[in-house]
């Protein structure tokens, strides 16, 4: 017999690489693709600071043989890749784009036959211009759609793919996307925003249950979390710490695994457009939690003037990303925000899965030689540790996933911005690992053993 006091030796983590369809498909209008929010952003002149419209860039859409060679080095266990849903169907409603969904089942054979499991998000931000014209995430009728589009994807791919990730950090569309317009489809609403919380989170359970039904074993949302801490401890900056606490984690995080909205009108937000049973289907069971970390965020009060309660500034005493001072690398708060989870929502809580960290640094755009990229490293290796030390006080964590494999195209930021474990010539396509994918390679390597 087992003492039930010894805790079970735990088994160690699996790994994965990330990227996402607008990211690095490239191929905008190949194969009958319909249009997307992201064409309609980076087709607007000034909207994207390097002016690119992600193309070519990566151009996964015709070399995703190289991407999964490069997994295959690697020697990832997973690969987490999204499916456009304009591919596959082109205005959002009606049948399946043959073409659209013939590319995702050659990724899908490709990664089986090199033996690295398919792990593909639903929806990485690109939602259907045609949505987007008729309300996009603030019409409760995208909720309806979305399942509608996860029930063709399933029916194509279900035989081979098994895990599935819902909707990529809804926070991001709802916050930079609708509040503020940082990102597409560049509304300004602030908190006339928060029906896309709601939105997002109802098209999450709806296709949840639809994948559950399609025989999905794995299936998660993708929230991106932070540690929020107040910049002094002044009670009016502590407040405001509070506000963003609810609005970055809480809101996304409640209703899935607790059923409940934190008391936003409390806070003098509006309410939240919530139908009887929205919040079972919002809390319907999931497999794991998909968590993606980048960086802690201090919090101010903002001058009464201001429309939003708080300001984001920096974080005292942290080195910074290739974005400044808005990403602050600080590892031990990914282990912050992991304990706090675990202690907070305890069995409420499934297996988190890691579903993207990762860092950019400046990098040249063509290679003069090898990069030698050893702040990736530290970074990787930083919140790698912090993973491991959050395991060893009892969070229940499967999986950690760089973001990202590839350079690709950073949203609103171009391809000014790479992340990858893999250079790419955003002119000529031509992929070049750089020094953090031996590091990744290694470290996998030795993990296993
Ligand atoms: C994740 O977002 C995304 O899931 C992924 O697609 C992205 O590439 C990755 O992280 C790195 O950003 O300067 O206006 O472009 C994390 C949240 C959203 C933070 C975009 C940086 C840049 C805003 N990120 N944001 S903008």
């Amino acid at each position: 017999m087992p003492d039930p006091l010894v805790p079970a030796p735990v088994r160690g983590l699996r790994w994965s690489a990330a990227t996402a369809a607008f990211q690095i498909e490239g191929a905008r209008a190949a194969g009958g693709r319909g249009r997307s929010i992201w064409d309609d952003f980076v087709d607007a002149p000034g909207a994207v600071r390097d002016g690119s419209t992600a193309e070519p860039g990566p151009d996964s859409f015709h070399r995703y043989l190289e991407d999964v060679d490069l997994l295959t080095r690697l020697g990832v266990d997973r690969y987490r890749f999204s499916i456009s849903w304009v591919r596959v169907q082109p205005t959002g409603a009606g049948g399946m784009n043959p073409e659209g969904i013939a590319y995702y089942d050659r990724v899908v054979d490709a990664l089986l036959a090199a033996g690295i499991t398919p792990f593909p998000t639903l929806y990485h931000w690109d939602l259907p211009s045609t949505l987007e014209a008729a309300g996009g995430w603030l019409a409760r009728d995208t909720a309806e759609r979305f399942a509608d589009y996860a029930a063709l994807v399933a029916e194509a791919l279900g035989d081979r793919v098994k895990h599935w990730y819902t909707i990529n950090e809804p926070v991001s569309t709802s916050l930079q996307g609708y509040a503020i317009g940082e990102l597409a489809p560049g509304r300004q609403l602030l908190f006339e925003s928060l029906p896309t919380v709601h939105h997002q989170l109802l098209a999450h359970g709806l296709a949840t249950r639809v994948l559950r039904e399609a025989g999905a074993e794995t299936i998660g949302i993708v929230n991106n979390h932070t540690d929020v801490r107040p910049a002094s401890p002044s009670a009016e900056d502590q407040a405001a710490a509070y506000v963003y606490d609810i609005l970055h984690n809480r809101i996304f995080a409640e209703p899935v695994l607790l059923g409940r909205y934190p008391d936003i009108e409390a806070l003098g937000m509006p309410p939240m457009p919530v139908e009887p049973g929205d919040l079972e289907i919002i809390s319907t069971p999931t497999d794991v939690y998909g968590f993606n970390f980048y960086n802690p965020t201090t919090i101010a009060a903002a001058p009464p003037e201001s429309p939003i309660p708080f300001v984001n500034v920096p974080t005292p005493g942290a080195p910074c990303t290739g974005f400044g001072p808005e990403w602050p690398i600080v590892p031990d708060a990914l282990t912050d925000v992991l304990l706090d989870f675990h202690t907070r929502y305890a069995d409420a809580l499934p297996p988190i899965v890691i579903a993207e960290n990762g860092a950019s640094f400046p990098e040249p755009d063509s290679m003069t030689g090898p990069i030698d990229d050893q702040d990736r490293i530290a970074y990787l290796q930083g919140h790698i540790a912090a993973v491991e030390r959050a395991r060893d006080l009892g969070v229940r964590i499967d999986e950690y996933t760089v973001w990202s494999l590839l350079d690709n195209f950073e949203w609103a930021e171009g391809f000014t911005q790479r992340f990858g474990l893999v250079h790419v010539d955003h002119a000529t396509g031509e992929r070049t690992p750089k020094a953090s994918f031996d590091w990744y390679r290694t470290h996998i390597e030795e993990a296993a053993r």
